[in-house]
């Protein structure tokens, strides 16, 4: 392995068998959890290597097989980098491929975790209930057969496994940015199970555990940019290196099985008995302002966040938002200040080292706007409080998903619903906000039946078509 990582830096660093597989092996948790749990286990040691599974394509499998499956996690601040060599995964399987090697490992006995993260739309549930959609294709896939297409399959039939083995459950500990991400999973899994076979629903609601967490590092994925970048940092060539911001934040609720789980307080978790504050606070502020600017910086032009918050209109929508629409509506977990929480997260985000671009968080919009804008839109006008930036952020939403950007070049709109989403546009702004408010798995019946939601958002998305965003900003942050 000529000029890749360094033999020195990653050989066999320790031989801790796997007590964890999780299922999503993205940019996202390669930067958030491994880091945690390689760390744990080297301050407090413990058999909590990782499996990962890849669910789709096997890209990321075959970069990391060469490099015996270590890979760089490079820390990037405006002011320096510092790469990390993460020994922590012990195998990288790819589901479509090997399914039953998938279900063999979760099942395997010294498994006490599965961790998860599949986005949004990976869980096959209804964002606006939180409830499984039985016509998703892979749900219908994976009650007929054995072997399973989706996360939730994945989970069902492993536990199954287990059960018909006479092991005791996995903890499953969902890592997605949804509200009460455990407890939606959990009633996915159940009612998955529970058409697969009764019995089995009963064992796990009994014997199961599905702690809710709150998950935070910007990560943006990696560019073949960041390889060349990351070779003339480190020295080293790394095919699969991740990309991340300093900061990092994990909240979990304590509720695992047999209280197996890795020592994730010694290196800064916190574990907690109600994560929903957390959630809440982290999934408006930042994920609903992240989208916001992503909608309305990517029709002004801006390719990355940092550039977009560079731009001063920008910066004074963004303070806006929190200011007067989602503090507002949120209650401070214990301890927190949210007016500080808003001024560390526009550092976050002015971070230019970090080149989050606004495409990339504009996808899958339907599956994202209902936690982290629709529902502080829909306490505030149930408080009689004006929300004109959200609403600006569901307009510039609608304008993204119709496929046309601010010149008519076209958009390359990544979302389970695109197409859906793009025949929905209208000449008349008013036919097309009925027709978006229509989509009962994304908006809410309190914002389907509210007409002056309607009304609102009518007029801010005409606003956006005649003004476009850029001079849209200033009327939103001072109505
Ligand atoms: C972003 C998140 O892509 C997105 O939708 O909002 O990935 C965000 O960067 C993370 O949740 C930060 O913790």
């Amino acid at each position: 392995m000529e000029a890749g990582l360094p033999d020195r830096l990653y050989r066999n660093p320790s031989s801790a068998p796997a007590g964890i597989v999780h299922l999503g092996l993205g940019a996202f948790f390669r930067a958030h959890g491994a880091v945690y749990i390689a760390e744990a286990m080297a301050k407090s040691g413990g058999d909590w290597g990782i499996v990962g599974v890849s669910l789709q394509s096997p890209g990321t499998r075959d970069r990391l097989r060469p490099q015996g499956w270590a890979y760089t996690a490079l820390e990037l601040a405006p002011d320096g980098e510092k790469p990390q060599v993460m020994t922590v995964l012990r195998d990288v399987l790819v589901a479509p491929e090997d399914p039953q090697a998938v279900l063999d490992a979760m099942a395997a006995p010294l498994v006490r975790i599965v961790s998860l993260t599949v986005t949004e739309k990976g869980y096959c549930h209804e964002p606006s209930t939180g409830r499984l959609n039985r016509a998703h294709p892979d749900i219908r896939h994976d009650l007929e057969n054995p072997l399973p297409k989706s996360a939730p399959g994945f989970l069902v039939r492993a536990l199954a496994l287990r059960r018909a083995a006479g092991l005791r459950p996995f903890t499953v500990m969902c890592c997605d940015n949804l509200p009460e991400n455990g407890r939606v999973l959990r009633g996915v899994v159940l009612e998955l199970a529970g058409l697969i076979a009764p019995d089995l629903a009963e064992w796990i609601s009994a014997e199961g555990a599905f702690p809710s967490t709150m998950v935070d590092r910007i990560v943006p994925a990696t560019t073949p940019a960041d390889l060349d970048r990351l070779e003339a940092i480190a020295g080293w060539r790394d095919e699969a290196p991740v990309m991340h911001e300093p900061f990092r934040q994990w909240v979990i609720e304590d509720d695992f099985v047999d209280a197996a789980r890795p020592d994730l307080t010694a290196v800064g978790a916190q574990l907690v008995a109600d994560v929903t504050p957390f959630e809440h606070m982290k999934l408006r502020m930042l994920n609903g302002t992240h989208s916001s600017l992503a909608y309305l910086g990517y029709l002004a032009g801006h390719e990355t966040i940092s550039d977009t918050v560079a731009d001063p209109a920008f910066s004074d929508f963004l303070r806006g938002l929190w200011r007067d629409e989602i503090i507002p509506a949120l209650t401070p977990p214990p301890g927190v200040d949210l007016a500080a929480y808003a001024d560390a997260l526009h550092d976050r985000y002015a971070n230019p080292a970090i080149r989050h671009r606004t495409w990339q968080i504009a996808m899958d919009g339907s599956q994202k706007l209902p936690q982290r804008i629709l529902g502080t839109i829909l306490e505030n006008r149930a408080a009689g409080r004006a929300v004109p930036g959200l609403t600006l952020a569901v307009a510039a939403w609608m304008r993204y998903a119709s496929g046309r950007d601010e010149k008519g070049q076209p958009i390359e709109v990544r979302d389970p619903l695109a197409d859906r989403l793009a025949a929905l546009w209208h000449d008349d702004p008013a036919r097309t906000v009925d027709g978006f408010l229509a989509l009962a798995e994304v908006f809410p019946p309190a914002l389907r039946d509210d007409p002056g939601f309607a009304r609102d958002l009518t007029a801010a998305l005409r606003g956006l078509i005649e003004n476009g965003a850029q001079a849209s900003l200033k009327g939103a942050s001072d109505a």
